[in-house]
């Protein structure tokens, strides 16, 4: 059961944020709204929410989820692969050191961004992305492993090696962050794109499809009875409510206008 969540909304310099997406300037007073329905859906799912200031010097520290992984077990502080982003770790550890006694965290030369960690069930799928190199994978592997949690790490870098379902043996994989193909349900089920599906790595789970024309809403995040989808995307919509999810669907252009999904713009716990 997930009780809290922290956020923050997106700072006046949200728009000089990193995005390779090509969608366009998004606009700030659209984010803020969308930010604040996102806080409401949190709060509807049971979360009480800690509320971070809006940080300018940071335009991507809304994006929350890419400083810490936060664990029934351990908490561990990232040390996030994009140099702007850096620094975001060091306002976070204030922030988790009020609810965390002990707080572990990625060393240099590691990088990891908290949007290629996925935590599904006692196990965790790492990828190692632009964000995330194999020190930091392996650190964080090692890490859980103390407090009784299994790891695979997954390359969707350069190439995708496929195992099976018919896929290609090299296909590019075009994320940016490993959980903007992949989310995990509970109840063993990994909502997956396409380009990751066939991986042996996910053996041990029931995968759900996302469709192609549908990609970006497989970043979305279940909190408590609910699943939290990107708005427009009614297959996958119908899908999950098929299989027995009440879901909860957000806008989110002006997030994902800079590579931003449900689940980075909180820390849930
Ligand atoms: C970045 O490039 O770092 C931000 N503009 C987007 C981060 C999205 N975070 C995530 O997928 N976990």
């Amino acid at each position: 059961m997930l009780t809290r969540a922290i956020v923050r909304p997106p700072g006046p310099s949200f728009c000089a944020g990193l995005t390779t997406a090509y969608l366009g300037t998004p606009n700030y007073n659209r984010a803020l709204r969308q930010h604040e329905a996102y806080c409401v859906a949190l709060e509807r799912c049971g979360l009480r929410l800690t509320r971070l200031e809006p940080d300018s010097n940071y335009p991507d520290s809304t994006f929350v989820e890419d400083t810490a992984i936060v664990t029934a077990r351990c908490t561990i502080l990232t040390r996030p692969g994009a140099a702007s982003r850096l620094n975001e770790i060091k306002s976070m550890r204030t922030v988790l050191t009020e609810f965390f006694p002990s707080i572990h965290e990625i060393h240099a030369p590691g990088t990891l961004d908290g949007g290629d960690v996925c935590e599904a069930g006692s196990h965790f799928v790492i990828g190692i992305s632009e964000r995330t190199n194999e020190c930091g994978a392996k650190q964080l592997a090692n890490l859980v492993a103390q407090f009784d949690y299994t790891a695979s790490i997954v390359h969707i870098r350069e190439l995708a090696a496929h195992t099976s379902a018919g896929h290609p043996e090299h296909a590019p994989v075009s994320i940016l962050h490993l959980k903007s193909g992949l989310s995990y349900l509970g109840d063993n089920r990994l909502l997956v794109i396409d380009e990751l599906a066939g991986r042996a790595d996910f053996d041990n789970y029931e995968l759900v499809r996302v469709e192609s024309s549908e990609e970006y809403a497989a970043n979305c995040v279940r909190a408590n009875d609910y699943v939290i989808v990107a708005a427009g995307h009614p297959k996958l919509e119908a899908k999950l409510r098929e299989i027995g999810y009440e879901t909860i669907a957000l806008e989110m252009s002006e997030f994902q206008k800079m590579d931003g999904g449900l689940s980075c713009l909180s820390l849930r716990f």
